[in-house]
């Protein structure tokens, strides 16, 4: 009783003082809030989590202030436990991959689903529209407040030993892929011998060779240099592509002023918008400038056409109406639809 007394004299004289006129109750706002994401900056990735707490730190005057935690280090690496540890508050915020959070969140393995968006509209289709909404009120019931979209990017496979132009070509071919399921179940359907194992467990096996390959955005191959470590052929198939989905703990959101709440909302749509552009250069140019940079590195790239893709699409068939009533039949139909009536 004491005690609420105390606190009640505190808030007459804070009133008093109008304390309560200032922009923000800071106070209540911790000293530093804890941003993971699995890529450092360099990478796309990493930008996306940079832009936002920059832009977050200056419209905020220094009100919310983020330090970035690359290789999801609060949870020692272990990546497909970030969803949890930002629900349980181990973790603030995050800008983390649809196929990181899949474990927790079926319905993200929609971007998963092998040879679903056949280009960048076929993302923007999903991401900008009502697939995009149903996901963010998923993740939200789901206990994380979901802001915006970013991208990671269109997965291509890698390895040390040829060239890949049909699934024939991945038998046996031992390839590191993500800890969720999916993955297991398409580089299975399509002969190759699948490992699961966190990035930061995929690196150390790329360069001892106790993997053969691995698949992710070109840019990764680029920033590591994976030509280094034996990854000498690369084709692009771009058979799935995960976007990044910014967001902030339910707890730490609920503790913000409604003028800081909507700072950080718009300046993660802000990052996003200027992120995907990052993530998308040299990818969506005429002639490709990424993959011609990979090639003046002594690897070869293999371009498939359409027949040799069409093999990829039917071997992983199974997995993806398997996979789809994971996803949620009515959800899929709804992406496909949109991705039908895309503008290209
Ligand atoms: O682990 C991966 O391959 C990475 C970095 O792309 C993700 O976190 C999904």
């Amino acid at each position: 009783m004491k005690l609420r007394r105390h606190l009640l004299s505190l808030l007459a004289a804070a009133t008093a003082f109008g304390a309560f006129s200032a922009p923000a109750a800071a106070a209540d706002y911790k000293a530093e809030y804890r941003l993971s994401i699995v890529l450092a900056p360099p990478t796309p990735w990493g930008q996306a989590a940079k832009i936002w707490s920059d832009l977050v730190k200056e419209r905020t005057q220094g009100r919310i202030n983020i330090k970035l935690y690359p290789g999801v280090s609060l949870i020692q690496g272990d990546q497909t436990r970030e969803f949890s540890a930002l629900r349980q508050g181990v973790i603030d915020m995050a800008v983390g991959s649809t196929i990181n959070w899949s474990p927790q969140v079926k319905e993200l393995n929609l971007f998963s689903l092998p040879f679903l968006m056949p280009d960048y509209a076929a993302i923007d289709a999903l991401t900008q529209g009502s697939v995009g909404k149903k996901i963010f009120q998923t993740l939200d019931k789901s206990g994380v407040v979901p802001l915006a979209w970013g991208e990671n990017g269109y997965r291509e496979v890698t390895n040390s030993k040829r060239a890949i132009k049909s699934p024939a070509d991945l038998k046996g071919m031992k390839i590191r892929v993500v800890g969720s399921p999916i993955y297991s179940d398409m580089f299975s359907a399509m002969g190759a011998n699948p490992t699961q194992m966190s990035w930061a467990d995929a690196q150390p096996a790329l360069s001892s060779g106790a993997v053969d390959g691995q698949e992710n955005p070109l840019f990764l191959f680029t920033v590591l240099k994976m030509q280094n470590v034996g990854q000498k052929f690369v084709t692009s198939w771009g058979y799935v592509a995960d976007p990044l989905i910014f967001v902030v703990n339910k707890d730490i959101w609920a503790s913000w002023t409604p003028a800081d709440q909507a700072i950080v909302r718009q300046a993660a749509i802000d990052a996003g918008k200027q992120e995907i552009a990052i993530a998308r250069k040299g990818l969506t140019e005429a002639d490709k400038p990424a993959f011609k940079d990979i090639a003046a590195m002594g690897v070869t790239v293999t371009h498939l056409t359409p027949a040799e893709r069409d093999a990829f699409v039917k071997v992983t068939r199974p997995v993806y109406d398997k996979w789809k009533n994971t996803v949620g039949v009515a959800l899929v139909k709804e992406a496909e639809d949109a991705i039908a009536a895309r503008k290209k």
